[in-house]
C-alpha cells in the first residue's frame, strides 16, 4: 500500500488549473457541460451546480449560463430533473435515455416541459449555493446580466417543492425516492431497502455504463434491475409524490444538509435583490433543527439516514453522514464530534486518499466499487469546505492538499480506491476539474465563502 505522505507533492498550480480547464471546455457542449464525453452525454442536475462553482473562475458567464440551462428544464411543480437530455444526442447512448424516462408524456401533470425531455427524478439541491457562489465570483457582470433576480424564483420554487411534496416524513426534512437522487447511488446504506424491491426482468434493459467503465467499478446488474424497477413504479404514477406507493423512500443526511446550505444561499441572494429573506432563514433554522432532531447518533457521532418504510435509522457509517459540516449553523459539539469521526478508523483522515465514500471498517466496504467504498472528489470538496466553516483549519488544509494533489495525478479521475489513490471509473470528470479550480483559489486562510 503506498501511504498519503509518498504520494504528495503539492501540484503545480499552473499546470493543474490548465489541464483543469481544458476538460471543462473539452466537456462544454455550449449551453451546459456534460460530466463526461462518454459515460454521461447530457447535463446533470448536481453536476452542473459544481461544474458552475469551478467554471465561475473561468468565465463567469458560462458558469451562469451553466445553471441557467439547467433551470429551463425545471418542472412546473418546482421539481429540477436529475438529467436534462441532449436532443443531438442518440437516445441509446445514455441508460435509461429520454425514451424510458418520456417525461414530456409521463410527467405532464407534474408540469414537465413538452419540449426539453428530461429525467423525472432528482439529485442533491446544491443549486442555490452554486448560483451565490457564481455570483460572488464577479457581482458587477451578475448585476448587470440580471443573474440573481432570474435564477431566485426558480430556485425558490424548487426549494418549495422539496419541503412541500418530498416531505414524505412529515419531519420536516425532504425524502429521496430512488437510489439515484441523493447521488451515492449503490451505498450500502441503501441495501436493505432496495433488497425490499422487485427487480425488473434482467432481459428487459441494457446497460450502456459498462461500455466505458469497468464492471468492477459500477453498481451490479441486480442493483440496475431494483433502479428501473423504481424508476419505472415512479414514471408510471406520472411522477407525482403522493400517488406514487413509494418502496423506498429515505431521509438522507447529505440530501438535507445541502438543502439547508442553499436555502442559506437562497437568503442571501433574497437579501442581495431586495427579496425577504426572513422565511429562507427561518426555514434554514427548522431544517437544522430537524435534520439534528431526526438523524444526529450522538453515540456512533455520525448523523446516519432513516428509512422511512420502515421508520428505523440506518446503522451504516457513510460519508453521507459527515457532510452535515456544511450547515451554517451546525451546533459546535456536532461540528466536533464529526471532526473526530473523519479522523478516526472508520474514515482515516490523512491516512487514506481523501475520504471514503463508506467505512473502511464494514465488512460490506469495497474500495473499487462506486459508493461502496471509494473517494469522491465532490464530497472532499464539501467536508474541506465544513471543516474551514467550522474552524478545523488543520484537516481542511490537509484535505485541501490532497484533493489538488491527486486531481491531478489521476488525471482527474470521476473516483478513487482510498488504499493505493489509484483512479477509478472514468477520467477526465468534469465536477473533479472544477472543484480543483475553486480549491486553488481557495485558500483557508481567505475562508470559503466566495
Ligand atoms: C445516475 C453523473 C452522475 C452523478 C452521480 C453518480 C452517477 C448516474 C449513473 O453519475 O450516477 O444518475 O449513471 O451512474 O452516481 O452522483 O451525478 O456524473
Amino acid at each position: 500500500m503506498t501511504t498519503f505522505a509518498e504520494t504528495t507533492a503539492t501540484a503545480p498550480c499552473d499546470s493543474l488549473r490548465r489541464s483543469a480547464t481544458q476538460v471543462l471546455l473539452g466537456n462544454w457542449t455550449g449551453a451546459a457541460t456534460v460530466p463526461s464525453r462518454a459515460l454521461y452525454p447530457h447535463q446533470w442536475s448536481w453536476d452542473s451546480a459544481f461544474i458552475a462553482v469551478g467554471l465561475r473562475h473561468v468565465s463567469p458567464r458560462r458558469a451562469q449560463r451553466e445553471l441557467e440551462t439547467l433551470l429551463s428544464a425545471q418542472w412546473g411543480d418546482g421539481r429540477i430533473p436529475h438529467i436534462v437530455f441532449n436532443p443531438s444526442v442518440p437516445d441509446g447512448a445514455y441508460f435509461p435515455g429520454p425514451g424510458f424516462w418520456r417525461s414530456a408524456v409521463a410527467g405532464r401533470a407534474a408540469g414537465a416541459s413538452a419540449f426539453i425531455q428530461t429525467s423525472g427524478i432528482i439529485q442533491p439541491p446544491v443549486h442555490a449555493l452554486a448560483a451565490w457562489l457564481v455570483h460572488a465570483a464577479d457581482p458587477a457582470e451578475s448585476r448587470r446580466r440580471g443573474f440573481l433576480p432570474r435564477v431566485y424564483p426558480r430556485l425558490a420554487a424548487w426549494h418549495r417543492y422539496l419541503g412541500g411534496a418530498r416531505d414524505l416524513g412529515g419531519g420536516g426534512l425532504a425524502s429521496v425516492v430512488h437510489p439515484w437522487e441523493p447521488g451515492l447511488d449503490n451505498s450500502p446504506c441503501w441495501d436493505a431497502a432496495l433488497a425490499r424491491i422487485e427487480p425488473a426482468p434482467f432481459g428487459s434493459f441494457a446497460r450502456t455504463d459498462l461500455h466505458h467503465s469497468s464492471a468492477a467499478d459500477r453498481p451490479t446488474d441486480l442493483d440496475y434491475a431494483r433502479y428501473v424497477r423504481l424508476a419505472a413504479t415512479y414514471r408510471d404514477h406520472g411522477y407525482d409524490d403522493a400517488r406514487t406507493p413509494h418502496a423506498f423512500a429515505i431521509e438522507d443526511p447529505s440530501f438535507n444538509a445541502l438543502l439547508i446550505a442553499s436555502e442559506h444561499a437562497l437568503a442571501d441572494i433574497a437579501e442581495t435583490i431586495g427579496a425577504d429573506a426572513g422565511p429562507h432563514r427561518r426555514r434554514a433554522e427548522a431544517a437544522t433543527a430537524a435534520l439534528v432532531g431526526r438523524l444526529w447518533d450522538p453515540v456512533d457521532e455520525i448523523f446516519h439516514a432513516r428509512d422511512l418504510v420502515t421508520g428505523a435509522a440506518i446503522a451504516g457509517h457513510s460519508v453521507s453522514g459527515l457532510i452535515p459540516l456544511v450547515v451554517p449553523g451546525l451546533p459546535a459539539a456536532i461540528a466536533k464530534a464529526l471532526a473526530r469521526t473523519l479522523h478516526g478508523p472508520r474514515f482515516g483522515l490523512g491516512r487514506v486518499h481523501l475520504v471514503p465514500s463508506y467505512d473502511l471498517t464494514a465488512p460490506e466496504f469495497d474500495g473499487n466499487r462506486y459508493w461502496r467504498g471509494p473517494s469522491w472528489f465532490n464530497t472532499a470538496w464539501l467536508i474541506h469546505r465544513g471543516l474551514a466553516a467550522h474552524g478545523e483549519e488543520e484537516a481542511a488544509g490537509l484535505l485541501r492538499e490532497q484533493f489538488l494533489t491527486l486531481a491531478h495525478r489521476s488525471e482527474f479521475a470521476e473516483y478513487l480506491e482510498p488504499h493505493s489513490g489509484d483512479a477509478r471509473g472514468i477520467l477526465r470528470f468534469s465536477w473533479t476539474a472544477a472543484l480543483a479550480l475553486d480549491l486553488l483559489q481557495t485558500s483557508v486562510a481567505q475562508g470559503v465563502a466566495r
